[in-house]
C-alpha cells in the first residue's frame, strides 16, 4: 500500500483515495462505517498473505519512511488488519493498492477504512474486495466529550476510547477535564488546584506527563485534544485550592460561609486566570480552547454586597447577564492573546450583546436545538451542535437510531449559513459514568453520530440500510477489544473475551 500524502497538515478537510486493484473470486462485501463518500466495490476479491503483505510510501509521495505518524500508523493498522498474526517478517508482493491524500491525517483515515474493507473466511484466510473509492468528512469538526470531574477516568481508559474514536473517525477528544466535584488537572503553576481540589491528589489527578501521554496518543490517531476550563460557573472544585477566587454568599448581609461561581469583581481573578490559561495553552497544543460559561447561578452574585457595587460602578445595573458577559470577554481576550480560538456553550451567546467578540458556539441545551443553531449562525458565528448527542442516559428509546435520525442542516438559512455549522459533538457527561460503564455506554451509540457527522446524509436516511452495517460495525469494534454493546439479538464471529 503506497501512500502519498502532502505536506499541508493544516488543512482540515482531506480527500482520500482509496485504490485497490486485486485479483478474482467472489465473497460477501464487508461494510464500511461510517460510510465512504462515494465507492465502487467490485464482488471480485483478492486475498491477503499476511507474511508478504507490506505498507510503504509511494515514490511521489512528500512523505517517506520516518514520518512517525504514519510510521506508527502501518504498523498499528498491520496488526488491526491481521489480528491472528504475530510476526512482521515482511516482504514485498508485486499487487498493490494506493492511497492517495493530501494530509497524514487523511492518510491515517484511509488506513482506517482499508482495514475495514478486509475480511477472512470461514477458514481464516484474509481478502480484500477490489475497490475504488473517495472519501472525505461531511464535516470537519467531530467530538466525543469526556467528564474527567464527575468521575475519575483513569488514563488507560481514556486511550482506549481515543482507540475507538479513530476507529470512527472522530477527530476532536473534548476533555471536559475539571468541575465542581473533582479538579483532577495537575497544574504547574497552581499545584494546590489538584493537591486539594482532586478526589485524591496522587491516584486521582492528571499529571503533566499524563496529559502529554493523551495527546501524543491522540495526535498519532488524528485527533486533537481540546481542553475545557469551564468558568465562571462548575468551579465549586477550584476553590478549595485556590481562596479568593470564588464569590462569597451572603445571607442576611453577612457572609454564609457558602461560595458561588468566580468572583468576576476582582482583579486577582484575572490576573490568576491569566496565569492559568498561560499554562493551559502550552501544555495543550491545539489552537482551540474551550472556556465554558454555561449555567451560571446569578443567586450567589447577587447576595453579594461587593459585587452589586462592582456593577453599579460598570453601569451593569442589575442585569447579571452583563455581569457574566464581561467577565468572559475579558476570559476570551485572555485566551486571544495566547492566539487560541476560543469555544462557549450557547449561554454565553444567549448573553452577549458584542456578539462580534465570539468565535465559537456550542449548542447543548435540549428542545428546539435547530432554532438556537439558526440564530447563532445567522449571527455569523461558527456552530458545534451537541444538542441530540447526549449519550450520558441509557434507555430503550436512547438507541443508536434516535442518534442517528437527527439532521443537523435542517434549518432555514443560506449556504453561508450552513458552512458555518463546523460539525457536532457527542457529550458523555459523567455524573453516571466512570471507567466501569464508559465503553458500553458510548459504543456503537456514538458510531450513530460518528456517521451522520463523517457521511452524505442522503446517502445514510435509512436505518433499515444502516442496521447491519452498524451491527457489523459492533462486531469490528468486539474483536478489537472495545466492549460495545449488543444492538439487539444476534451473534458475532469473534465475541468478546
Ligand atoms: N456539566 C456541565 C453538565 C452539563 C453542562 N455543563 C449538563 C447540563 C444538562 C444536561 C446535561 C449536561 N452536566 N459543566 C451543560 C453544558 Cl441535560
Amino acid at each position: 500500500m503506497s501512500a502519498v500524502s502532502s505536506g499541508r497538515y493544516s488543512r482540515q478537510n482531506f480527500i482520500l483515495l482509496l485504490l485497490i486493484i486485486l485479483q478474482l473470486d467472489l465473497h460477501t462485501v464487508e461494510g464500511v462505517w461510517p460510510l465512504p463518500q462515494d465507492f465502487t466495490r467490485s464482488t471480485e476479491r483478492y486475498p491477503l498473505n499476511p507474511q508478504a503483505f507490506h505498507f510503504g510510501y509511494g515514490k511521489q509521495s512528500v512523505v517517506q519512511q520516518g514520518c512517525s505518524v504514519l510510521d506508527a500508523a502501518f504498523k498499528r493498522y498491520f496488526s488491526l488488519i491481521f489480528p491472528d498474526y504475530t510476526s512482521d517478517n515482511l516482504s514485498v508482493s508485486e499487487k498493490k493498492a494506493f492511497l492517495n491524500a493530501e494530509t497524514v491525517w487523511g492518510a491515517v483515515k484511509g488506513l482506517e477504512t482499508f482495514s475495514q474493507l478486509v475480511y477472512q473466511d470461514d477458514f481464516g484466510s484474509y481478502f480484500v474486495n477490489k475497490t475504488v473509492m473517495e472519501d472525505f468528512p461531511r464535516f470537519q469538526f467531530r467530538g466525543i466529550l469526556l467528564d474527567t470531574s464527575r468521575h475519575y477516568l483513569p488514563v488507560q481508559t481514556i486511550l482506549k476510547t481515543l482507540d475507538a474514536m479513530a476507529y470512527n473517525k472522530f477527530n476532536v477528544f473534548h476533555w471536559h477535564i475539571v468541575d465542581d466535584p473533582s479538579f483532577p488537572y495537575q497544574s504547574r503553576t497552581f499545584p494546590s488546584l489538584s493537591s486539594k481540589g482532586a478526589f485524591h491528589p496522587m491516584t486521582h489527578i492528571y499529571t503533566q506527563s499524563d496529559v502529554r501521554r493523551v495527546i501524543s496518543y491522540a495526535r498519532l490517531r488524528g485527533i486533537r485534544v481540546l481542553p475545557e476550563f469551564d468558568s465562571p460557573g462548575h468551579t465549586d472544585s477550584w476553590g478549595k485550592g485556590q481562596s479568593d477566587l470564588l464569590t462569597p454568599c451572603f445571607r442576611r448581609g453577612t457572609p454564609s460561609g457558602s461560595f458561588g461561581p468566580v468572583n468576576p469583581a476582582l482583579p486577582s481573578t484575572y490576573q490568576f486566570m491569566a496565569r492559568l490559561f498561560k499554562e493551559v495553552s502550552s501544555v495543550f497544543p491545539d489552537s482551540y480552547i474551550h472556556l465554558g460559561g454555561d449555567e451560571v447561578d446569578f443567586s450567589c452574585w447577587k447576595s453579594n454586597p461587593y459585587v452589586r457595587t462592582f456593577m453599579h460602578k460598570m453601569g451593569f445595573g442589575v442585569d447579571f447577564k452583563k455581569l457574566q458577559a464581561f467577565y468572559m470577554e475579558n476570559i476570551m481576550n485572555i485566551t486571544s492573546a495566547l492566539n487560541k480560538t476560543s469555544i462557549v456553550w450557547q449561554d454565553v451567546f444567549d448573553y452577549h450583546e458584542r456578539r462580534s467578540s465570539l468565535s465559537v458556539v456550542e449548542v447543548w441545551r435540549q428542545g428546539c436545538y435547530l432554532c438556537e443553531v439558526r440564530k447563532v449562525a445567522k449571527a455569523g458565528i461558527r456552530v458545534i451542535l451537541a444538542s441530540p448527542w447526549y449519550l450520558d442516559q441509557p434507555g430503550p428509546t436512547r438507541n443508536w437510531a434516535h442518534y442517528y435520525t437527527v439532521w443537523p442542516l435542517a434549518f432555514k438559512g443560506t449556504e453561508e449559513q450552513k458552512k458555518l455549522v463546523i460539525g457536532g459533538e457527542v457529550c458523555m457527561w459523567g455524573e453516571y459514568v466512570d471507567a466501569t460503564n464508559l465503553t458500553p455506554r458510548l459504543w456503537p451509540r456514538a458510531s450513530a453520530a460518528a456517521e451522520r457527522l463523517w457521511s452524505d446524509e442522503k446517502q445514510t436516511s435509512s436505518l433499515d440500510k444502516a442496521f447491519p452495517r452498524l451491527q457489523d460495525f459492533r462486531c469490528k469494534l468486539v474483536r478489537r477489544g472495545i466492549q460495545a454493546e449488543p444492538l439487539y439479538i444476534g451473534h458475532c464471529k469473534h465475541e468478546y473475551q
